[in-house]
């Protein structure tokens, strides 16, 4: 017999991959060019459909097609190429490193080099990053010294930080890059504030707060996008959609039909999902968001669709949970490969000189690292007392911490 009073309700309990299945197909994939490129000033409601489609510059035989695309010239896409392929060799050989048994820990941001460097390369040097731990790319495009990114992973001597922070875990303060945390999405709401902070002091700097899709379900970004939209906060939103949360495929944490870039559409904040793996459509999409913060027309919400080649760090193995192939399969392609591609499609790049900048690249991170190695690490016993602890906390260290410090060094 029927209950009258209806159904027994129900959850929908989303199920966790079995047995090697991809993450789903990306959706609502566009044509390069085919997005249109609304004004600065346009309303939400007229940019609706932009959270759901994808910016994409870079057509399939490697030309630039339609409005997005950017003015950059061959020195700047040049620039670009070598950024990119400097992020690719530092991550091959810190885990190498990682192999040889020289450091703890690493993570690499194989696949999603495109996003950081670009949008570094796009914002002002003062500009101010809240990112995560898959940003490096935003250091090494901003000019960072690669050398002392290597002293921070192996937690030697010359590691800036003293040992504190886990490797990978930088911060420069002199580069505008936030210090990580390994607490997921604390980040976005610090980011939102110092914009706030920006704007209250009359300053002219903006920030950009970074996320992956997975750390979007904590109640951090959520939180962060109610105080940007309410205050129209000098901020970019970005939520880097590598596709996996660890081995949580990309549709936990965004809900069965949705877009993480319709999150934005919820507080009338500007939402774009972009090409992430495309160089160009990163540096206009990213320019875009900025020249809207810059004009106090409030936050802009960009979704990178990527995918995450490698292990989520040193910890994971991916074979148990993903496809081998899964990265041949990733319609969005290779953001290196794409950019050599149009650099050579306009004329200004070939294989002679790909090889040559590959082999330039690979002897700089060569040389960093014999040289960062030479400091020693944590391993070898290299690395920063722990007296260290009380330095940069407080204006006057407290006395019970001067004595506490005394009883250690003594
Ligand atoms: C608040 C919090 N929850 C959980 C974790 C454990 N954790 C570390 S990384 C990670 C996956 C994050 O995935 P995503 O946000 O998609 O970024 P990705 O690693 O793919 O770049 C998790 C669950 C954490 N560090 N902090």
């Amino acid at each position: 017999m029927d209950n009258p009073v209806g159904p027994a309700l129900q959850l929908r309990i989303p199920e966790p991959a079995r047995g090697h299945r991809p993450a789903d197909p990306v959706p609502y994939i566009s044509a390069a060019g085919e997005m249109r490129k609304p004004d600065l000033d346009e309303k939400v409601e007229r940019i609706a459909l932009m959270r759901k489609q994808l910016v994409r510059v870079l057509d399939d035989e490697g030309h630039a097609v339609g409005p997005w695309a950017p003015a950059l010239d061959a020195d700047q896409l040049r620039q670009g190429l070598r950024d990119m392929m400097t992020v690719r060799s530092f991550d091959a050989r810190l885990l190498r490193a990682h192999r040889q048994g020289k450091i703890s820990f690493y993570m690499q941001c194989l696949g999603e080099e495109a996003i950081a460097c670009a949008q570094r390369r796009a914002l002002r040097a003062d500009d101010m990053h809240f990112p995560t731990y898959r940003q490096q790319g935003l250091l090494i495009a901003g000019g960072h010294p690669i050398v002392t990114m290597m002293n921070q992973v192996l937690s030697n001597e010359h590691d800036p930080l003293k040992g504190r922070q886990l490797p990978v875990m930088y911060s420069s303060k002199e580069h505008g890059f936030f210090s990580i945390s390994g607490n997921l999405a604390t980040q976005y709401v610090q980011a939102v504030g110092w914009a706030m902070a920006s704007a209250l002091r009359g300053d002219t700097r903006i920030a950009s707060a970074w996320i992956g899709e997975g750390a979007s379900a904590e109640s951090d970004f959520h939180a962060a996008l109610v105080f940007a939209s309410t205050y129209q906060a000098p901020v970019i939103l970005n939520i880097v959609n590598n596709q996996w949360a660890i081995s949580t495929p990309e549709d936990f944490a965004r809900g069965a039909s949705a877009t993480f870039a319709d999150r934005g559409y919820g507080f009338s904040i500007p939402a774009l999902r972009v090409d992430g793996n495309d160089y160009l459509a990163v540096y206009a999409a990213s320019q875009w968001a900025a020249e809207r913060a810059r004009s106090n027309l409030g936050p802009t919400l960009l979704e990178w669709v990527t995918l995450r080649v490698g292990a989520h760090s040193t910890s994971d193995d991916p074979s148990v949970y993903r496809p081998d192939d899964e990265a041949d399969r990733f319609p969005l392609g290779d953001p290196i490969e794409r950019l050599r591609r149009h650099l050579t499609v306009i004329g200004a790049w070939d294989d002679e000189r790909q090889a040559a900048l590959q082999t330039e690249v690979d002897a700089l991170i060569a040389d960093a690292f014999a040289e960062a190695d030479s400091h020693g690490s944590v391993k070898s016993g290299h690395t920063s007392s722990p007296a260290t602890m009380f330095d940069d906390v407080y204006a006057t260290l407290p006395r019970h911490l001067v004595e506490q410090r005394d009883r250690m060094e003594g």
